[in-house]
């Protein structure tokens, strides 16, 4: 029997990972998903008291200290230490109590910013990443240094995936911490029901930024099966990229259209060049994961999209607004 320990567990990708494990019902694995209200994994004796009461086998380790740009480029150095001291206390504590594989989460976002394109797993340690979230990406580089020494030392099958960006229902749309998904969901939202007065065709949506990036976002229930598949199958220590297609990668100005297209938005949309952009590109091979898994299948965009609008619509007293 499989004893899984989800730190993180409460999230936007824990979330997704309890939908996908409620639906399955696995016989042979019982899965704890933790948030920080079970312990606050940057104290080191709440880590030990956690991984005491569940007695985990194996650990899909997703606790973080997250956020988008606009958050990282305020808070450097909260997300290096925090992360820092969450992923240690996980992983010496996963290693102290025996447990036989931990899969972390690094990011695309944490790659070297001078890159050639597409960017795969070997490329993680190739140069500085991104000014605006070095705090964030080295805390996650070192995840893949910690996996290598442990496994050095005493063999241990410490992992890692690293997702593109993530979207899905329970994600977190507080606009000064959120990623750019939720954050303009919240904000369409917001524009759509108040002041009913104002005829929709005459609001202004505003896209942050010149709406030129480019992004590759995967939807967190296939995330979250992509993920399981890789605690139960995937039995190397070096990194895999879970990302869709680099033929996915979208502008954010296409975001916001598709945003728009979901809440049925009548009004017009315009670009806030005042705001950073941040990375242009972060554009990622997956062709690892499709060597593996040939056949795995990605949610249309649109499809998720739409999906992820009427989760939040349904559910907004819930929502992390
Ligand atoms: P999220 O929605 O912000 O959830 C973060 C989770 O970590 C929550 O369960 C939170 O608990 C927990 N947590 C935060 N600080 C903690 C602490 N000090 N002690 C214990 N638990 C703590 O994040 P997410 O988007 O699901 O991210 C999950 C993983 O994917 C992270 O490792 C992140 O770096 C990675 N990732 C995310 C993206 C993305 O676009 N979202 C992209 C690439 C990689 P509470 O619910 O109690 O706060
Ligand atoms: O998801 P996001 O905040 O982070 O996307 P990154 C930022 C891009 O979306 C920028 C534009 O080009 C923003 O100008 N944007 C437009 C918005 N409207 C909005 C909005 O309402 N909210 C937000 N947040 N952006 C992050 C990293 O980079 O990627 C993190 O900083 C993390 O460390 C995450 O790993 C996955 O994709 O630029």
């Amino acid at each position: 029997m499989k004893k899984v320990l989800v730190t993180g567990g409460t999230g936007l990708v824990g979330k997704a990972l309890q939908a996908v494990i409620k639906n399955e019902q696995p016989s042979d694995e019982e899965w704890f998903f933790a948030g920080s209200k079970d312990a606050d994994l940057t104290n080191l004796a709440a880590t030990q008291a956690l991984f005491e009461k569940v007695k985990p086998t194996h650990v899909i380790h997703l606790a973080a200290m997250v956020g988008g740009l606009f958050h990282n480029m305020n808070n450097n150095l909260d997300f290096l230490r925090n992360n820092l001291l969450i992923n240690d206390h996980v992983l010496q504590t996963a290693h102290e109590l025996g447990c036989t594989k931990v899969v972390s989460c690094l990011s695309t976002c944490i790659f070297p910013d001078k890159t050639t394109y597409p960017i795969d797993e070997t490329m993680v340690h190739n140069g500085p990443p991104h000014a605006s979230n070095y705090g964030y990406s080295y805390a996650k580089r070192l995840i893949d240094i910690q996996n290598h020494a442990y496994h050095d030392k005493y063999g241990h099958l410490y992992t890692s995936v690293i997702p593109c960006n993530i979207f899905g229902p329970h994600d977190n749309y507080k606009p000064e911490v959120s990623h750019v998904i939720p954050g303009m969901i919240n904000r369409m939202h917001k524009l759509r029901t108040e002041h009913p007065e104002t005829p929709e065709s005459e609001k202004v949506f505003t896209v942050y930024g010149s709406g030129k990036p480019l992004r590759q976002f995967i939807y967190s229930l296939d995330l979250a099966k992509l993920m399981i598949w890789v605690l139960r199958n995937y039995d190397s220590v070096e990194p895999i990229v879970l990302s869709v297609d680099e033929s996915s990668e979208v502008t954010i100005y296409e975001v916001a259209e598709a945003i728009a297209k979901a809440f049925n938005f009548k009004g017009k949309l315009v670009c806030d060049t005042s705001k950073a952009d941040g990375q242009h590109k972060k554009t990622a091979s997956n062709a690892k994961l499709r060597s593996l898994l040939p056949d795995f299948k990605f949610t249309d965009f649109q499809e998720a999209i739409e999906a992820s609008v009427l989760w939040y619509t349904t559910n907004y007293d819930l929502a992390r607004n």
